[in-house]
């Protein structure tokens, strides 16, 4: 059996993705994600120039080794394009490994280990009040877990508050929009949310926090044991990840339980944090990490601390990715929770999908492969449109983290 085509699909229903269909001699193809939001073009090239030429003539089941040629090979190890492209190759092949069985995913990877994967839907508000029933919304439509955000006052177009109820969509421009924040101002008003949350709807949901990598260690200190009353599921990316050291710090100040790992690429990323029991959830996702194949490696290493998963699943995670992600959810033992934004109704239409949303739980399908399809006539109706994420700038202009 051999690979005998390969193309990169790029399409923007509503906002653009990078889509790899790997062609087999046989007639079954396989389906993977390749998005890298703001930076998509880039993850086309890598595909188009450096990878697709090497990979026709290979036998698509050989995927660890076709993982290992690529990863290895490339000399260049790691970062997001490298690893999106890879993760993109690695589940189109167990799409086409899993079609061939005739099987869904989630059978070749050990089994079902649960009947449904629990997701949390993002609440968000210009202020505490439109947050508080935004969370009312969710928890009336079945969800079990909520992330809420809130405007704060005084920042302009604080983190996290999106433009439609049930959308969040932060590449909004074709250049980067600026953005303001002030970590004073946030301190202040954030607690004040989840308080009014907790008396609002009592302890039965499951809340949590994003607080996109904004705090210095000592103020994610600060904020974790704020909000320690409400009993968070967790506070997530609440200080920049690069030394991992400052987690340590925090940790040692707060019981809010903590996550991150949205972007990071591989194992290496995370290892000094499952290692010493830093976190308690890493959020690695199949797009961002290497796919199916690195991501187990991730689970299998962050379950010896028992810590959980708990997969990004933004907007700019295709379909593809929430297909792969809910096989490996059904699956992985140390499931924690899995991120659901959903998407438009125009990008799901371009990527036919058997993932349904049930009592507040995801559930993949039975196709055999990920269950994830593309329309490429539909996909060829949305041309790439430039969308940056925003920039963040403190009020006297210094540039912050977004
Ligand atoms: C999340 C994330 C996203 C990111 C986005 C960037 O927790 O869902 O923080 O909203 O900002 O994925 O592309
Ligand atoms: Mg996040």
């Amino acid at each position: 059996m051999k690979i005998d085509a390969a193309k990169v699909i790029v399409t923007s229903p509503g906002r653009n993705f990078v889509t790899l269909k790997i062609m087999t001699d046989q007639g079954v193809y396989g389906i993977g994600d390749a998005t890298l939001n703001g930076r998509e073009l880039s993850v086309v090239s890598y595909l188009e120039d450096h990878v697709l030429p090497c990979l026709i003539g290979k036998d698509p089941r050989r995927i660890e080794d076709i993982w290992q040629y690529l990863y290895r090979g490339a000399y260049w190890r790691r970062g997001p394009v490298t690893m999106r492209a890879i993760a993109a190759v690695d589940m189109a092949l167990w799409d086409i490994k899993a079609k061939m069985a005739d099987m869904p995913l989630y059978q070749l990877l050990g089994g079902r280990s649960r009947d449904g994967v629990m997701v949390y839907g993002h609440a968000n508000g210009a202020d505490i009040e439109e947050t508080v029933e935004a969370v009312g919304q969710y928890i009336d439509m079945g969800y079990k877990a909520i992330r809420a955000q809130t405007g704060v006052p005084g920042i302009k177009d604080a983190y996290g508050v999106g433009r439609g109820k049930l959308f969040y969509e932060p590449a909004d421009a074709a250049l980067p929009s600026l953005t303001g924040w002030d970590t004073r101002k946030a301190l202040n008003h954030v607690p004040k949310l989840f308080d009014k949350l907790r008396a609002t709807y009592g302890f039965d949901h499951h809340l949590l926090h994003d607080g996109h990598h904004r705090y210095t260690p000592m103020e994610a200190a600060n904020l974790g044991k704020m909000l320690e009353p409400y009993q968070l599921f967790w506070l997530e990316d609440c200080t920049p990840a690069e030394n991992q050291e400052a987690f340590r710090l925090v940790r040692q100040h707060t019981t809010t339980p903590l996550a991150v790992g949205e972007i990071f690429n591989t194992i290496w990323d995370c290892k000094d944090l499952i290692q010493n029991q830093l976190i308690d959830y890493i959020r690695c996702t199949i797009v961002g990490a290497g796919g199916i194949t690195h991501m187990r490696r991730i689970a299998d290493l962050a379950a010896l601390y028992q810590i959980r998963t708990g997969s990004h699943g933004a907007t700019d995670l295709s379909p593809v990715t929430m297909g792969c992600a809910l096989h490996f959810d059904t699956w992985v033992p140390n499931f924690g929770i899995q991120e659901y934004m959903r998407h438009t109704e125009e990008t799901d239409a371009v990527f036919p999908h058997d993932y349904i949303f049930r009592d507040g739980l995801l559930h993949c399908g039975e196709t055999p492969g990920h269950g994830v399809d593309i329309d490429e006539q539909l996909a060829a109706r949305y041309p790439y449109k430039p969308a940056y994420l925003p920039v963040a700038r403190l009020e006297d202009g210094t540039m912050w983290n977004w």
